[in-house]
């Protein structure tokens, strides 16, 4: 097994108290598979951060590529930095444990008057891990508010995994534009209302979407995918994905951190990564891809 510890932002600069969830909490997260809000930072330097980001999309037509905003923290130093944040990563490890790996984090971006919305899913669905020791910490940029397409969640939907059918819709943000098979009770839905510099944690298997954004204000969020360091992949090549807490289990091959905003051999890295990545989605999304493992 190797001996890999983590070395990002967090690992150095870990405080003195953990921001520890408290027993009730754990315990309402295992049994509604959800946990919201939690406050990470204060909104003025949330501000900051989201500044950083309009500065980026600002230099590339406005948004960030799609294709860059599926491992983001492997392009941008602050979202390295975000990823291994004591203050976000406390809470995690209290829930997956000591061990854990960044699989993927990107920003899902609603931009007012849009059409961009989110079927019913659980995340699970084309990640072809081995055990749902995984969950989402979506970390808001904005306030995100029913009205401008916050997340809603479905309580106790996590002990089972669902089938899942790929749909066409290209306003469904999600990559498989997939969605749940079976009816979901939207009216015992939650609505994850958040502040800038909130997160909400949902597990792995909770089915969840979101509507599109009917205000005048930008809605966005980064969504970090953090799983138990002791998962494997369950067919196919090697994954990638970055150790940002504790020991590496040898399962994948580990991800490292950019240099500087899209810097050329960080971009290299990327493709490569990408390429990967891509592999095990799409084998996921093939008939006898299995679906939601994990
Ligand atoms: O941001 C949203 O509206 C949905 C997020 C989501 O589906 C996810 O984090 O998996």
């Amino acid at each position: 097994m190797a001996e890999t510890a983590a070395t990002g932002a967090g690992a150095r600069a870990r405080p003195a108290a953990r921001s520890r969830l408290r027993a009730e909490d754990v315990a309402n997260y295992r049994r509604e598979g959800f946990l919201a809000p939690i406050t990470v930072m204060p909104p003025a330097e949330m501000a900051e951060r989201l500044r950083d980001l309009e500065q980026l999309e600002a230099e590339r037509a406005g948004r960030l590529a799609p294709t860059h905003n599926i491992k983001t923290h492997l392009l941008i130093p602050w979202a390295w930095d975000l990823v291994h944040d004591p203050r976000i990563l406390d809470p995690v490890e209290d829930l997956l444990g000591p061990d854990i790996l960044c699989w993927a984090a990107g920003f899902f971006d609603k931009r007012p008057g849009e059409p961009q919305h989110v079927t019913w899913h659980q995340d699970a669905s084309y990640w072809g891990l081995s055990a749902p020791d995984a969950l989402t910490a979506w970390l808001a940029f904005t306030p995100s508010r029913r009205n401008n397409g916050c997340m809603r969640v479905s309580p106790r939907t996590h002990g089972t995994v669902l089938p899942h059918v790929q749909g066409q819709d290209r306003t469904n943000m999600l990559p498989g534009r997939e969605s749940v098979a079976l009816d979901v009770d939207a009216a015992s839905a939650v609505d994850i209302v958040l502040e800038a510099g909130q997160m909400s944690l949902h597990h792995v298997l909770t089915v969840h979407g979101s509507e599109a954004n009917r205000s005048t204000e930008r809605r966005c969020g980064l969504a970090i995918r953090y799983i138990a360091a002791h998962l494997t992949k369950l067919k196919g090549a090697r994954g990638t994905a970055t150790l940002v807490r504790g020991r590496d289990h040898g399962h994948f091959d580990l991800e490292a951190a950019p240099e500087a905003a899209f810097h050329p051999d960080a971009l290299a890295r990327y493709a490569t990564v990408l390429r990967s990545w891509m592999r095990g989605v799409f084998d996921e999304m093939t008939p006898d891809g299995g679906g939601a493992q994990a």
